[in-house]
């Protein structure tokens, strides 16, 4: 699993404050717990006011960057800001996202043609969040198109197929999965990313949702997660489900964590 650690993100209210408050040390603290964690790539999210987006994600990029050597997730809704802001990364990572609302492809596509890096695409566009299969078969397709118009191969590119919360579409995991398999039957090579707390909105115990979501999702073929890793139950479910599914040797992973501490109870 490729874990992509969330939790630089200014949406979340104590790092909201971190961010206005300038607090370095706050931010560089969160990069290396969670390389620490085991995450492959850190993403960084401003979620400030517009005006300010840039400077702020520049700032972020450059205090991660100087704590730990994972690369970065670059995730902004604005494909310029992203533009402005990807020359200070300083090794290829994955843009967050494009998608096909407006001008995002058009825009990022060009910027990382030739080089490693590579991108998250969401299955939605003008239109809105799609909730069947079907048309996010079908925005894929488009996502994918685009891209090799640039020399951009599936192998780089992430499905983000944007689940919605269970308690306004039962069928949300099931979905997903479709989504997934279709999607992997036309590109065998690409991958299949998601965040792992939207499918619980709503509901009590979002965490068990949360969990037991990952689980099913790993076993279907998710290749990717935008996701906590200081989150122990969650890392727990990661470590544990993979062993289960017989991609853990002797389960040298799932026995190393737990003596290392890293899962179960808190010692
Ligand atoms: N897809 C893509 N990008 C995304 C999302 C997605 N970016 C933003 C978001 N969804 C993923 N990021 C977060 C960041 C923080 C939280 C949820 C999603 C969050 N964090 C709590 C915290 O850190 O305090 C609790 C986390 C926990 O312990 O599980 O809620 O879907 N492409």
């Amino acid at each position: 699993m490729i874990i992509i650690g969330e939790k630089i993100n200014g949406t979340i209210p104590k790092v909201g404050k971190a961010i206005a408050e300038k607090d370095e040390a706050f931010i560089r603290d969160l990069a290396v717990k969670q390389a620490e964690a085991g995450a492959h790539y850190i993403d960084v999210c401003a979620g400030t006011s517009p005006e300010v987006e840039e400077e702020t994600l520049i700032w972020l990029m450059d205090i991660v960057q100087s704590a730990v050597e994972t690369p970065l997730c670059i995730d902004s809704p604005n494909p310029r800001i992203i533009e402005k802001v990807f020359k200070y990364a300083k090794k290829p990572g994955i843009i967050n996202s494009v998608s096909e609302e407006g001008d995002k492809c058009e825009v990022i596509y060009p910027l990382i043609q030739g080089t490693e890096w590579q991108v998250i695409a969401l299955t939605c566009d003008n239109r809105g969040i799609p909730s069947d299969v079907e048309t996010r078969v079908e925005i894929t397709k488009i996502l994918v198109e685009k891209a090799a118009k640039y020399d951009i191969a599936p192998e780089r590119i992430h499905i983000d197929p944007l689940v919605m919360a269970l308690s306004t579409d039962n069928e949300s995991l099931l979905k997903f999965i479709e989504t997934m398999k279709r999607v992997k039957e036309m590109y065998p090579s690409i991958k299949v990313t998601s965040g792992l707390s939207n499918i619980s909105f709503g509901m009590p115990l979002r965490g068990v949702i949360n969990r037991h979501f990952f689980a099913l999702a790993i076993y279907a073929g998710m290749d990717s997660a935008i996701m906590d890793p200081l989150n122990r139950d969650m890392m727990t479910t990661l470590l544990a489900t993979e062993a289960l599914l017989g991609r853990d040797r002797y389960c040298r992973n799932f026995s190393n964590a737990y003596r290392k501490g890293k899962i179960g109870p808190k010692k």
